[in-house]
């Protein structure tokens, strides 16, 4: 009987745990309380200049999204520089997932720089099919969290740790939203649901966790 209570009790302490990485494990941003969530202009290179500005409208995916405006003659760095939430060690993670809905005049896509490692080098990440401009819907964008030659580009000037090191100790994430030739108020990317995506490993524990919850809560 004690042996019972004892494996019990240790039950509930995992799946209260659980509980806990479930909320930790998915970081989002859907922009849904018309706040930036932490987003910020900010730019990962030298000597920035953030030639746009950031609003939160009412178009997004659902609800609201983010959007850049070009704000400066030829245009600027417009990135957006995430939340420390989708820092540090993101080794255990599988990826980042966004949406983007870029204007009828965009040439190119939304891309991604991340920084980090000791010498806070950076890469810069490219989800697949680039080359082709997807207007007028919205859609999602992946960038596994490991290295490939498909997605990972060292950004040349930047400093030489290797992809891994800078994957355990990321400093800085960026999103670049300008995607058109134009500037002076023009509507560049707009982008929602940002995504820190968990392993699938992580997930199919959270998700038996949940199923472990919701049986001891009807069993209640
Ligand atoms: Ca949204
Ligand atoms: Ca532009």
């Amino acid at each position: 009987m004690k042996k019972l209570i004892i494996l019990v009790t240790l039950a509930i302490v995992i799946m209260s745990c659980l509980e806990g990485a479930s909320l930790a494990s998915m970081i989002t941003s859907d922009f849904e309380d018309g706040t930036l969530q932490g987003w910020t202009k900010g730019t990962p290179f030298f000597n920035p200049v953030f030639g746009g500005d950031l609003l939160i409208t009412s178009f997004g995916n659902p609800g609201n999204s983010l959007l850049a405006t070009d704000t400066m003659s030829g245009g600027g760095n417009i990135f957006v520089k995430a939340p420390s939430t989708y820092l540090g060690d993101l080794s255990s993670f599988s990826g980042i997932s966004w949406d983007e809905y870029l204007p009828g005049n965009a040439l190119k896509r939304t891309v991604i720089v991340i920084q980090g490692g000791e010498n806070n080098t950076l890469f810069t990440g490219v989800a697949s099919g680039q080359s082709v401009v997807n207007t007028g819907t919205w859609q999602n964008r992946f960038i596994p969290y490991t290295f490939s030659s498909t997605h990972w580009f060292w950004k040349s000037g930047g400093g030489t740790d290797s992809f891994e090191e800078v994957i355990k100790d990321m400093k800085g994430l960026y999103i670049q939203l300008d995607v058109t030739q134009s500037a002076n108020g023009n509507i560049e990317a707009r982008v929602d649901n940002i995504i820190l995506v968990p392993e699938p490993g992580t997930l199919s524990f959270i998700a038996l966790g949940g199923l472990i919850l919701r049986k001891k809560r009807r069993n209640k």
